[in-house]
């Protein structure tokens, strides 16, 4: 969908959900801006059945002087009435009568509602609307979105992801690296000192008291009232910081299912690594969060009412196969995996991409690299070089390493426009701007290596030579050098087949 798709209306209302949010607002406001701008007859607004009494959000519309109103009834009909953060008749989205309707959302979608709608942009997995907002914002050529509405956007974005703790989603991140640059701090700090007010408080205590622990694992799990995904990561902070506790996942039940909260300290069981297994969510190694679906609580699981202690329940069950499932590798040391008679390999030769990063940035200056692993943010120096993989994944290689890895070729990296681009949104500059790598990437093939795999059976940790735990899923290849079988690591299966290929027994 495009906003300028909207434009045939004369009388447009924007409505968030009832009790709304700050991404809530933030989203809302930056539509009926948008509308605003294009001389429509423009309101936003929310029902239901109080007006927003946080002090936060209080502020929000405050500080930023959005115009949100708190109606009950609308005098007129209007041509169309555009819902943010939620879809029309939703459970917590008051009905008012509109010639049209359309809705710009990030949660599960409504089936039966679509055929309702006259437009929609829905994306399920974004962690905020905000995102969303922000990008139906910029493809319209001819609207700049303010500062003050980088400003409102970011805090929803911030808030519907657990303080950014457990964003996760790359639009969410790319959409995050942008506003960082516009946001108002001033703003932004006022209002996360009036986060929690004091029922808040009484849920995270009532949480507090209600752990249930797995001792064998170190595990703990906790059911929170109706809260903001920011509370539960306050209640999950709290908790992983006790000690004998390794895990722990925290979640409130709301209309479509069981939010999370995970934290770890662990590096055998990362919080990212844990909050996809149960929920398909992801976010930090120590700290994520995930949304564990109505639909998946109740398939193939005997669950037919959810309820806390239901919940509760299938995770302790859940985690405890997890664990009781895991094969753990320290390298070097005592392997549940001998790989001295595994099948030998060799590198294919394939070419990769590379930029020495100061050629495109000064020294000093901090970029942040989106990889596969999360985001990774490094200070430009002359020992920096960016790699762009067989999938256009980007990672961070020193001097060093990249020079004894790989044979420089001299002609250029072969790469579509399009290729370049994507690229181009994973590498950005933090505390400057972000400039285009077009022109400085060099292309290179990685040295021949032989080594040693097998597939494991089973989900799989090492723990490398170097001190950093790796993962792996069934399937995946459990891998050791040759020349230094301690050297053990993990590649992805789909990695794997398209980096090696068989050793033929003439060369070994
Ligand atoms: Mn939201």
């Amino acid at each position: 969908m495009q906003l300028n798709e909207l434009l045939k209306a004369k009388t447009i209302v924007v409505q968030c959900h009832n009790d709304p949010d700050a991404d809530a607002i933030a989203s809302g406001w930056g539509l009926y801006q948008y509308f605003h701008e294009k001389q429509k007859n423009v309101r936003l607004i929310y029902g239901g059945s109080k007006p927003i009494s946080k002090k936060n959000l209080l502020l929000m519309v405050d500080l930023l002087n959005i115009p949100i109103e708190y109606v009950t009834a609308l005098d007129e009909e209007p041509d169309l009435l555009l819902t943010a953060d939620c879809q029309p008749g939703e459970r917590n989205v008051q009905t008012f009568a509109a010639k049209q309707y359309a809705a710009v959302d990030h949660h599960r979608i409504r089936e039966e509602g679509l055929a309702h709608l006259c437009a929609y942009e829905i994306k399920e997995n974004y962690g905020a609307c905000a995102t969303l907002v922000w990008n139906l914002l910029c493809a319209e050529k001819d609207f700049t979105p303010s500062g003050q509405l980088a400003t409102a956007l970011y805090y929803g974005l911030f808030m519907d992801t657990c303080k950014l703790q457990e964003i996760y989603q790359q639009e969410d991140r790319i959409v995050r690296n942008k506003l960082e640059k516009l946001f108002d701090e001033s703003i932004q700090k006022k209002l996360i000192t009036h986060n929690l007010n004091l029922s808040e408080l009484t849920i995270v205590g009532k949480a507090l008291e209600n752990v249930t622990y797995n001792e064998k694992y170190r595990f703990a799990i906790a059911e929170a009232e109706p809260c903001d995904p920011n509370i539960l990561g306050i209640i999950s902070d709290q908790i992983n910081e006790v000690d004998g506790i390794d895990i722990c996942v925290i979640f409130t039940l709301l209309p479509i299912g069981a939010k999370l909260s995970v934290r770890s300290c662990i590096g055998q069981a990362q919080a990212n690594e844990i909050a996809h297994y149960l929920a398909n969510g992801g976010g930090h190694k120590q700290k994520a969060g995930g949304m564990l679906t109505n639909g998946m609580l109740t398939k193939n699981t005997g669950i037919t009412e959810i309820t806390g202690e239901a919940v509760t329940r299938y995770l302790t069950e859940k985690l405890q196969a997890y664990f009781d499932d895991l094969d753990i590798i320290i390298a070097g040391q005592s392997s549940s995996i001998d790989l001295s008679d595994a099948p030998m390999y060799q590198k294919r030769r394939y070419e990769i991409g590379f930029v020495h990063m100061t050629d495109v940035y000064h020294v000093g200056d901090k970029i942040r690299l989106m990889t596969l692993e999360g985001d990774v943010d490094r200070v430009v120096d002359d020992n920096l070089y960016v790699m762009i993989g067989i999938e256009h994944e980007v990672y961070d290689n020193t001097r060093d390493y990249f020079e004894s890895h790989n044979e420089i070729c001299d002609e250029p990296f072969s790469i579509t426009e399009q290729e370049l681009s994507d690229v181009e949104r994973l590498v950005c500059g933090v505390n400057t701007d972000t400039r285009s790598i077009a022109g400085h990437i060099g292309k290179c093939f990685p040295k021949t290596s032989q080594i040693r795999a097998v597939q494991a059976s089973r989900p799989t940790k090492i723990l490398a030579k170097y001190g950093n735990w790796l993962s792996g899923e069934p399937g995946d290849y459990i891998v050791s050098r040759a020349e230094d079988p301690t050297d053990m690591y993990i590649v992805q299966k789909r990695i794997f087949e398209k980096t090696y290929e068989p050793l033929k027994m003439s060369e070994t």
